[in-house]
């Protein structure tokens, strides 16, 4: 043993120390039964907390009290019978196993580079496999199941034994583009009527599915949909637990006591590159965790053949070994025999080699983990579903790569391994009782006993009594009309614009209801506190205090039926709800026009990632960049200056990207996406940035929505030169028209750009379906295709934003932007110091018509290019 080893085993023992007086021992416990019995468990419990006090009191080293020890929480004496039929459940589960990893070892047999993997699912197989013949109820009134993602061969193949997947989409494992393939992981958008939820990103699962529980509260709580006793079933890696994301709701799902909420964690105790807690426990790390966060934890970790070993255990010397074995010597136990096992688990101590005596080497091999009993499984849901006010997380004990032999079981390079040669193939048959010969093996064919096996008839009933089928993504939902939405023509900024428009969405008698406005503690700083006391902020439990502003008219109404989602400074757990209520539709057949309004900069950039799942979600809903800009948001300075959020969504392929200037721009934005995502029913999400800078707002001119909605409109008409301006930057790009009409005679056309993605979009297609022979012409090139003089943009975004629409620009095309890093400072410095304020734009268009008069206008205004350009500095 090595010295660290000593340490981590003394640390154990000074809150594990042994028993030095049983019969005193015997004696404390038996008055505390007594107690029990004669007074009850509250009185027990109070006498407890009194006893740790007072041992606190006199400084006696207390047990870590989130930990319990490690062995399964529920006791033989509380299992449950298993209601199935193990053998059979078995001889499906082994087809199962067989076709999943046929199907990884083939496509990499055919094409090395596809990759794939076998041992995530090799370890979750049975936790799948119970949920999947006695919990997981289908249908969008049932339980909603994220999967591991490295696990989704297991779910193709057990489709396959379903029939709702044919061999041939088997076969095409990872080769997608021919339209008969499958996803390497679970990708809504690829797979649109098969996988519902995209966990492929290792801690996007765990956070989403806490936010779907909580979500379906809120449904609940409002009135609006039905979903007592539906489960959210998430099962997650013991490497994934490491995310951020996994860890970041987990108070949350306490607090509101989502007992609709089930984690199950596959602590196969390994990740990619070797062990989770190689020198430590996961599973004990994880307890404490889940724990102190307020979750029901139950530990999954022995299998029944344990049962008698724990039950000889009196005096506790497995328990001592299990505690003083690090995972990295799990692992090691997981990767050899029953031999090595005895040697180095079982020998350490005599009273453990007397526990284990007449089990021979093979016996101590098939010793299971936790995770690979179906009948403890079976025990663990069942206390799972039954545990009422908190969420339950189920700590699986199992075994990476279980069942791959010496070629992958507990190896620390089994997370890649995706091929396996013909006698390591025919041992996984052996090991499983897998019915194929060894010409079978070697052709890597795939089982199916037949719609009259035993088999299938008893996969096929435990469905029917489960309600269907599952992993099944709905794709249409019924319609909802969207109202006229009317934009004031009065001083105010954007934010405060939007903020009318979603009141006037929120007050339509049909629509109100399925409006969901999500903030992340911002809803002052975009002027939505008042819609607080109106229409309430959603708390599980109501309020329970009077609130400090109570007296005032707008004060801070938390209420169960609440519409507002605060979610408090957590975007991404604000973005996690913005999603599930933007999936409503699909997951649960309720559309619903969420809008979550948030610091643009700490979007895309923040919880990009998050955004993609939404993406590939189909989320239908809208994202709102408030405070948005470069030099829009003054003051704040360079951490909260958003100039790069439009190029990052122009990289989402279905998200429509607008930069309005002018509130009746937003409302035509607004509404007509909400017609898209409501009543056409498209997978689009909007993303508008909204800024804070108050300006006087114009009456919507004639036959603008249109153009407003493709990406571009003309304002004024102009001769000499075109200039193009987006957002609030546009009023600079006005202002330099009057400047070159008044000081230079020059006659400017001027032309507002909601959105230069949507340009550049329409760009593209146009330009490949001339390469194809088409005709068409972009917008862009219709709109500026009859004007004259060079164009110029600007924006509040780096220059890449208005570049995106150089190809299509018929002319000589300058492309003006925020390029650099934000300041702290006025909006006349800021715009001034990045070039994009009214002067600068003049320059940049008189240097592209007459450089005469650009110099001219140089002097004139006192502006010369000194020093580096703002981007440098
Ligand atoms: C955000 C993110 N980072 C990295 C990966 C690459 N990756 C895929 S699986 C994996 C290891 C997963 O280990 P664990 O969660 O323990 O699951 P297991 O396969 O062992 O059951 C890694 C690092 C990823 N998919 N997502």
């Amino acid at each position: 043993m090595t010295d660290l080893s000593a340490i981590v085993t003394s640390a154990f023992w000074r809150v594990n120390p042994p028993d030095a007086d049983p019969v005193e021992t015997r004696e404390w416990l038996d008055a505390f039964d007594a107690l029990v019995e004669t007074a009850g468990r509250e009185r027990a419990t109070f006498l407890l907390r009194k006893l740790l006090d007072h041992a606190r009191a006199r400084r006696v080293p207390l047990p870590p009290v989130l930990n319990t020890p490690y062995k399964n929480s529920i006791a033989l004496a509380e299992q449950p019978q298993f209601p199935g039929n193990l053998e059979l459940e078995s001889r499906i589960s082994a087809m199962v196993r067989w076709n999943a990893l046929a199907m990884v070892v083939r496509a990499n047999r055919a094409y090395p580079e596809l990759g794939g993997h076998i041992a995530s699912y090799a370890s979750a197989a049975d936790l799948f496999e119970v949920g999947f013949n006695h919990f997981f109820r289908a249908g969008q009134g049932g339980d909603l199941v994220y999967f591991q993602p490295h696990s989704a061969p297991g779910v193709y193949a057990r489709a396959y034994l379903e029939g709702r997947l044919p061999e041939e989409r088997l076969a095409h494992y990872r080769q997608e583009t021919g339209g008969k393939g499958l996803s390497s992981y679970c990708h809504p958008y690829l797979m649109a009527e098969f996988w519902q939820f995209p966990t492929g990103s290792m801690g996007l699962g765990p956070i989403n599915a806490i936010y779907q529980a909580r979500f379906m509260r809120y449904l609940e709580h409002r009135g609006l949909l039905k979903t007592a006793g539906r489960k959210v079933w998430a099962f997650v890696g013991d490497g994934e637990m490491d995310e951020p994301e996994s860890l970041a709701g987990l108070s949350l799902a306490a607090r509101d006591g989502l007992d609709n909420l089930i984690f199950v964690v596959n602590c196969n105790l390994q990740r990619l590159d070797g062990p989770v807690r190689g020198n430590g426990s996961v599973v004990q790390e994880l307890e404490g965790l889940f724990a102190g966060a307020g979750w029901n934890v139950l530990k999954l970790l022995w299998g029944s053949d344990w049962d008698p070993l724990f039950a000889r255990d009196v005096d506790g010397v497995l328990l001592k070994r299990l505690h003083e074995t690090v995972d990295g010597e799990f692992q090691m136990y997981a990767a050899t025999d029953g031999r090595f096992n005895r040697e180095h688990f079982f020998n350490k101590y005599p009273e453990l080699r007397d526990l284990i005596a007449g089990m021979s080497d093979e016996d101590i091999d098939r010793l299971h983990r936790g995770g690979h009993d179906p009948v403890k499984i079976y025990a663990a849901y069942r206390a799972a579903l039954q545990h009422e006010g908190q969420p339950t997380v189920i700590l699986a004990q199992t075994k990476k790569g279980y069942g791959m032999g010496h070629w992958g079981q507990g190896k620390m390079g089994t997370h890649q391994q995706k091929k396996l040669d013909d006698e390591a193939l025919r041992e996984f048959r052996d090991r499983f009782a897998v019915p194929l010969s060894d010409e079978d093996v070697a052709q890597l064919r795939f089982l199916n006993p037949g719609a009259d096996s035993q088999e299938l008839k008893y996969l096929h009933a435990r469905r029917q009594s489960l309600g269907g089928y599952l992993p099944t993504r709905a794709r249409e939902a019924p319609q909802l009309a969207v109202p006229a939405l009317q934009a004031a023509p009065r001083n105010q900024s954007t934010t405060m614009a939007f903020v009318q428009l979603l009141s006037q969405l929120m007050k339509d008698p049909q629509l109100g209801k399925r409006v969901v406005p999500i903030v992340a503690d911002e809803a002052r700083t975009f002027g939505m506190q008042t819609l607080f006391r109106q229409f309430g902020i959603y708390s599980a439990l109501g309020q329970l205090y009077e609130p400090e502003d109570h007296e005032e008219l707008l004060y801070y109404r938390e209420a169960q039926d609440g519409q507002i989602l605060e979610e408090g400074i957590t975007e991404a757990g604000a973005l996690s709800s913005w999603l599930a209520a933007a999936t409503s539709y699909s997951a649960h057949g309720l559309p619903m026009l969420p809008f979550y309004i948030y610091y643009s900069m700490f979007g895309f950039q923040r919880v990009g990632d998050l955004i993609w799942a939404a993406a590939d979600s189909r989320a239908r809903g809208f994202l709102v960049g408030g405070t948005a800009g470069r030099t829009t948001l003054a003051g704040e300075g360079l951490q909260h200056q958003d100039g790069s959020s439009h190029l990052a969504a122009s990289t989402f392929p279905n998200c429509r990207a607008y930069d309005p200037c002018f509130g009746y721009e937003l409302a035509a934005i607004v509404e007509h996406g909400a017609r898209r995502l409501l009543e056409a029913q498209d997978d689009v999400f909007y993303y508008v940035t909204v800024a804070n800078e108050n300006y006087p707002h114009p009456a919507a001119p004639a036959d603008a929505t249109d153009g407003i909605l493709r990406g571009m409109y003309r304002l004024r008409e102009g001769s000499q030169l075109q200039l193009l301006g987006s957002g609030p930057i546009l009023r600079e790009v006005l202002a330099a028209a009057d400047l070159l009409a008044n000081d230079w005679k020059v006659s400017a056309g001027v032309w507002s750009v909601t959105s230069f993605t949507e340009l550049r979009r329409d760009g593209m297609r146009v330009e490949r379906s001339q390469r194809y022979g088409g005709k068409e012409r972009s917008w862009v090139e219709q709109c500026l295709g009859s004007t004259k003089g060079p164009v110029i943009a600007a924006s509040d975004y780096v220059s890449a934003v208005a570049d995106l629409i150089r190809p299509y620009v018929p002319r000589k095309y300058v492309a003006l932007g925020t390029d650099g890093f934000g300041r702290s400072d006025t909006r006349a410095a800021l715009r001034a110091f990045f070039e994009v304020d009214a002067k600068s734009i003049v320059i940049a268009a008189l240097a592209a018509l007459d450089e005469r008069l650009a110099a001219d206008a140089r002097r004139r205004y006192g502006i010369d290019a000194v020093g580096r350009p703002p981007w440098e500095r």
